[in-house]
């Protein structure tokens, strides 16, 4: 692209490229490739001119309502990204006009998007537009828009229409239709800065936007103008500047009497510093985000591209200082599953943000910390004790799972996954162990995560019903993460989940009495928790029922999942995954023993100890020929294990497939923005699959296996308040351990444990 632009562009390894104006079907799909945002908002990549079929995107983190919707859901926030340019009746629109160029370019090194388009009117004129904007990594609350317009045969009249659309309304479920939740409060303007203050109709919170345009000619200085509509004559071969520059507050953090004090005084200060200031220190927070959370791929340039536009969209959904909010299922760049929070968030990005910037990672688990009553509500609603988290949580930690919902073929069907779902309790608590052991953050424990480990053990103590005869505890009528089959008996997803659950906070009970003891009594009388409780649920732990087959010498997905029709996959697509089998409809799903996503084999993977390899690759082997991926949560978690059990290259195909989740939307759903699990997956799949990482005996444990055209790759990891570099070779292990204390770290490289000194590079080499 030679653009105006072109000079802040980075290398070409950076750059996401559009090349041809999105055809309708692609429209959406790219608008949500190329959002934009700063984990406090997120802004879809739309075209500025607002084309037809467009779906403008604007969401805050925590930001949620419930107006004529069933449930709560993200809101779809007023549009700062309206900028329109109608030249003698005719609107610059890349559905409309005759498109001779154009390309969009999304910089994921800076966190910017740059776009050049020559557009023809019906009377063959042809006219240059480039547009570059960014939302601040730095200022998260400013957003700048650069907008460089060229009549280019001849002189022409000009209207400009710039807007903050509050018009924007929530795409709506196929349920209930689009719906609006803001009202606009006030509209003011002080200076040069137009202000606008909405409402949402049932939290009442109030968002604030102020916006500053400037025009210039040619290199001329900018003049600032309060006009929203506006005419301009442009001379042939003269160019036109528009720089918009615009703050977004809202009443979550702010008092709504200060708002829009704070909201201007801000604005002002950004509009001082102007587009060039506010892009350096842009550019440099981005700067110090990749140095922790690069990973080059020496050997496959693609792949290392990819990979960088999926650790882009972690890096644009992770807030900073806020204990309030956590990450959706699409992150905050479209509308799907109405910004709800799943175990996806702790299971599958969590891991991220704990080696990469664990003080995210610690407000993800205090979001679940500060829902510990609603939690508690649930449980009790449900004859339970304890905390039961809500499937889908959005603010209040209330459930929020729509009753229905869209099934895979298309109808409407009714959704069970909130009463049967317990898992997530689980695997909130799995994140807990997971950030501790990485950080050794006991502030963390003693404020929240102890609690949380007794609170979630505490309900599977009491979910769990003793089998007299058999002596066993069993589990009920629950749903592993295969939600083909709803409502199961002794899944053993949830029952060994449970299981350690149980046994880690008995574990931490008895850490903590000995090294925290007045902290753990503190927390034990907050929650009434007596030695005697903790005791029970070790003897629980030890008894949950978990069925392995004889014959077949594998786990039992649940009780009587092999009496269910067996049903072998033989077809794949040309991504070379599964093909439903013709014969198979989706509503009849739970009678075969079709899964869904990874859930005997995500066992595998979340307890590396607990398995032999040969039992790993023996479940595995089953389960693989019996999964259809029907979720982009299952492609990273099987090639990780795929790839540790010696099944390289479907593993190698799989994380292939979670790689590439939205940039080829192999979904067919990317238009409802970005899958957050398969962007956490698949760097788990990188790291924890092809590098081989995990946390073994309380270390930091490698045994990679590279993709055989994979020289080498780099990344970093922080671990308890130290930075390892890792280069992983075919052969050898290369680590620094920058570090401010001195001491030896203890690495585990295959089957050798390594003492590594600090600040000074090692390489371990091992035989082939
Ligand atoms: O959490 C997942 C679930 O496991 C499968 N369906 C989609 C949810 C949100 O990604």
């Amino acid at each position: 692209m030679k653009s105006i632009f072109s000079k802040y562009l980075s290398p070409e390894k950076w750059l996401i490229r559009e090349n041809k104006w999105a055809c309708p079907e692609e429209l959406n799909v790219n608008e949500s490739v190329l959002t934009l945002g700063n984990g406090y908002v997120g802004s879809r990549g739309i075209y500025e001119e607002i084309p037809e079929g467009t779906e403008p995107g604007t969401y805050i983190a925590g930001v949620f309502d419930k107006a004529g919707a069933m449930v709560a859901e993200l809101v779809n926030v007023p549009n700062p990204i309206d900028f329109r340019i109608i030249v003698e009746g005719e609107k610059l629109d890349i559905t409309r006009m005759d498109v001779l160029e154009h390309e969009r370019v999304l910089d994921l090194r800076k966190g910017i998007l740059v776009r050049r388009t020559v557009f023809m009117d019906t009377k063959k004129r042809r006219f240059l537009y480039e547009s570059m904007r960014f939302f601040s990594l730095f200022d998260t609350h400013v957003g700048c828009m650069q907008v460089y317009f060229k009549s280019l045969d001849r002189e022409a009249k000009i209207i400009i229409q710039d807007a903050i659309d509050d018009s924007v309304t929530n795409a709506g479920s196929i349920l209930e239709g689009r719906k609006r939740h803001t009202q606009v409060v006030d509209v003011s303007s002080t200076g040069e800065l137009t202000y606008m203050c909405v409402k949402t109709y049932t939290r009442k919170i109030r968002i604030a936007y102020t916006s500053c345009l400037a025009v210039a000619r040619g290199r001329g200085q900018g003049m600032p103008t309060l006009n929203k509509i506006f005419n301009m004559s442009i001379d042939k071969g003269e160019t036109l500047r528009f720089t918009k520059i615009f703050t977004i507050y809202t009443s979550r953090h702010i008092s709504q009497r200060r708002i829009k004090a704070i909201a201007l005084r801000d604005a002002r200060k950004a509009a001082h510093m102007g587009f060039e200031e506010l892009l350096g220190r842009n550019t440099e927070a981005w700067r110090k985000r990749w140095a922790a959370a690069d990973i080059l791929i020496k050997g496959d340039e693609d792949v290392e591209k990819a990979l960088r536009f999926n650790i882009y969209h972690m890096i644009i959904s992770g807030k900073e200082a806020d204990e309030d909010v956590s990450i959706g299922a699409r992150t905050l760049s479209g509308e799907g599953y109405r910004g709800h929070v799943f175990w996806d968030t702790e299971m599958f990005l969590l891991p991220f943000y704990i080696y990469t910037r664990p003080d995210i990672a610690r407000n993800l688990l205090m979001y679940r910390y500060n829902r510990l009553n609603p939690a508690r509500e649930i449980a009790a609603k449900q004859g339970y004790r304890g905390t039961l988290f809500p499937w889908e949580s959005a603010d209040s930690g209330r459930e929020v799972t729509p009753p229905y919902a869209k099934n895979l073929d298309g109808t409407i069907i009714e959704i069970k996954t909130m009463d049967y779902e317990h898992h997530i309790v689980a695997d909130v608590a799995y994140g807990v162990w997971h950030y501790h052991e990485a950080s050794k953050d006991t502030g963390f424990m003693l404020r929240a995560g102890l609690e949380i480990m007794f609170e979630t053990a505490r309900f599977w103590a009491s979910r769990v019903t003793y089998n007299k005869k058999k002596k066993v505890y069993e589990i009920k009528r629950a749903m592993g993460p295969d939600e083909f089959h709803e409502t199961v008996d002794n899944s053993a997803y949830v029952n060994i989940m449970a299981s350690w659950n149980l046994e880690k906070a008995h574990e931490y009970y008895e850490h903590f009495s000995k090294t925290k003891g007045f902290y753990l009594r503190r927390v034990s009388r907050k929650i009434s928790l007596s030695p005697g409780e903790v005791k029970k649920w070790k003897e629980i732990a030890g008894r949950i029922k978990v069925t392995h087959s004889k014959t077949k010498k594998i786990i039992e997905q649940f009780d009587g999942y092999l009496r269910k029709r067996d049903i072998i996959i033989k077809q794949f697509d040309k991504f070379f995954m599964p093909i439903l089998p013709r014969n198979v409809k989706i509503r009849d799903m739970s009678k075969t023993q079709l899964v869904k996503q990874a859930d005997v084999v995500m066992l595998l993977y979340l307890f590396p100890e607990m398995f032999s390899k040969e039992e790993a690759k023996r479940n595995y082997t089953y389960y693989i020929a019996r999964t259809l991926h029907k979720s982009s949560l299952s492609p990273s978690i099987h090639s990780i294990v795929g790839n540790e059990v010696g099944d390289t290259a479907r593993g190698y195909i799989l994380f292939l497939f979670s790689l590439y989740a939205d940039l080829k939307n192999t979904h067919r759903n990317t238009s409802e923005g970005i899958h957050a699990a398969s962007l956490g997956g698949t760097w788990q799949a990188c790291i924890m699959g092809f590098g081989g990482f995990r946390i073994m005996s309380g270390m930091p444990s490698f045994e990679p296996r590279l993709p055989v055209h994979w020289k080498e790759m780099s990344f970093s990891i922080k671990w308890r308040s130290r930075n390892l570099a890792i280069r992983v070779k075919d052969t050898s292990l290369e680590v620094t351990v920058f570090s401010r204390k001195k001491g030896n770290q203890l690495i585990k490289y295959f089957d050798s444990v390594y003492k590594i000194p600090f600040n000074k590079k090692i390489t371990i080499s091992r035989k082939r």
